[in-house]
């Protein structure tokens, strides 16, 4: 799929012992859509690899454990200047994907499907994960100025210079959270808050979440979510986007030759996020 003159397209999906789920979403992922295809695989055990290899699909298998090590150790084979990341366990229709797509050749650094915009609804929370997504997600938006209805799911499109912009490849956007709570853990929240820390161009479309199908939740709640809810405080102070930075720093070296004006911080203006139903 072409987006624009020049812009690529890869499809990114994550799997670790999906075999039910990758027969039965994986054939409906039609080749057009993408110039790439690749699954970043956690060491499944029950056939994924080989099914996936021999339906001639690139998989590459991560050597450390965790989410974010499948995103950071594929991200130098990723060809595309567009990323749509998905989990192929039925979480994530494949027929959204083409309008994720066309927002995210319309500029938008981020587009988030949604499983909560509009009338869509998830139908794999339980009572933790729905009070769970809904608290981190107004947390994001309150503490960060944005207006996400998920901040938190996997399936979303982003230019892949985001992650630098945004410096989602770097140790220490995760290092202190996962000490603190044992665990590895992903980037989307964090992704999330970042775009709109630096003023990305948002934008979601309405998705839902059927069931998953076969399988094992690889969900750690309390670790996964004690970790993210202190990224999101962190946040507060703990990161500035580069460009910002830059232009306080021009605004820092103007201002010092005249010491009567007080160094006020730039005026950050909220995230906009245009809604898409699909
Ligand atoms: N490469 C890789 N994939 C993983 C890893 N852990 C989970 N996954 C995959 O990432 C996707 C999301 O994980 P899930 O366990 O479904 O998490 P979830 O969607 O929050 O939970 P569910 O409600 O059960 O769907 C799935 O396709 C998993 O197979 C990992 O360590 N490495
Ligand atoms: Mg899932």
């Amino acid at each position: 799929m072409s987006l624009g003159s020049s812009e690529r397209v890869t499809l990114l999906a994550l799997t670790l012992n999906e075999i039910d789920g990758v027969k039965a979403i994986m054939p409906q992922i039609k080749r057009e859509w993408a110039d790439q295809i690749i699954i970043a695989d956690g060491g499944s055990t029950d056939g994924t690899i080989e099914w996936l290899r021999d339906n001639g699909y690139e998989v590459y298998v991560q050597k450390k454990k965790g989410i974010r090590h499948a995103y950071l150790e594929v991200l130098p084979l990723i060809r595309g200047d567009i990323i749509l990341t998905f989990s192929p366990d039925g979480n994530c229709p494949p027929a959204s994907i083409p309008l994720m797509l066309e927002n995210a050749g319309d500029g938008y650094d981020l587009v988030i499907g949604s499983r909560y915009l509009g009338d869509a609804a998830s139908e794999d929370d339980d009572v933790v994960t729905g009070f769970g997504n809904w608290l981190f997600t107004k947390t994001v938006n309150v503490l960060h100025r944005a207006s996400y209805t998920d901040a938190m799911v996997i399936f979303r499109a982003f230019r892949k210079s985001l992650v630098y912009d945004l410096d989602l490849d770097r140790e220490e956007s995760y290092s202190l959270p996962e000490k603190l709570f044992a665990t590895v853990i992903s980037w989307e929240p964090l992704m999330s808050v970042r775009a709109a820390k630096a003023g990305k161009k948002i934008t979601e479309v309405s998705v839902g979440e059927p069931p998953r199908i076969g399988g094992k939740r690889k969900l750690q709640v309390l670790r996964w979510g004690a970790a993210y809810y202190f990224q999101f405080w962190r946040e507060l102070w703990y990161w500035r986007s580069k460009m910002r930075q830059d232009a306080t720093d021009i605004a820092t070296d103007t201002m010092s030759a005249d010491s009567d004006l007080l160094l006020a911080e730039p005026e950050q203006a909220p995230a906009t996020i245009r809604r898409s139903t699909g």
